[in-house]
């Protein structure tokens, strides 16, 4: 954790829509985590890792591993933005061939079947999801290394 100091994250391990999904953050007073930095990435793909290598079931199915992000794109098609901050990307980690909008897709997840990179998919699938808790913001740290 030293990595982001005062921030904390949590794992969702139910599954539930996206807009559930943000609604139990916050009601945690946090919310869909929204990454801003690859060591930020990095670090979230490295604790799934752990999480999923740990689980019962060894030969975990990569498709179950599968997170909400707290970004959208319902606002205008094909602009994604962070929901909490409303502010668009600066950096962002998507699949190759990511986001397609196939069938309608809006909502942001990482996954472990395409390599722990990003994909929008339809925002009411159940999935997972990660919760994030600032000790505080600063708006001018966005975008630094
Ligand atoms: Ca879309
Ligand atoms: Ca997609």
């Amino acid at each position: 954790m030293e990595i982001f100091p005062g921030e904390c994250y949590y794992f969702g391990t139910q599954k539930v829509s996206w807009s559930n999904a943000e609604a139990y953050c916050r009601s945690m007073n946090a919310r869909l985590v929204e990454v801003e930095t690859e060591a930020e990435s990095n670090y979230l793909e490295s604790q799934l890792r752990v999480i999923h290598q740990h689980a019962a079931d060894s030969t975990t199915d990569q498709n179950e591993v599968s997170y909400w992000l707290g970004g959208n794109d319902i606002e205008t098609e094909g602009v994604f933005k962070w929901v909490k901050s409303d502010l668009p990307m600066t950096y962002t980690d998507w699949s190759p061939g990511q986001p397609d909008d196939v069938g309608g897709e809006d909502c942001m997840e990482l996954r472990g079947a395409f390599q722990y990179h990003w994909n929008d998919l339809p925002c009411n699938i159940p999935h997972h999801f990660i919760c994030e808790a600032p000790g505080f913001e600063s708006s001018n740290t966005i975008g630094k290394k």
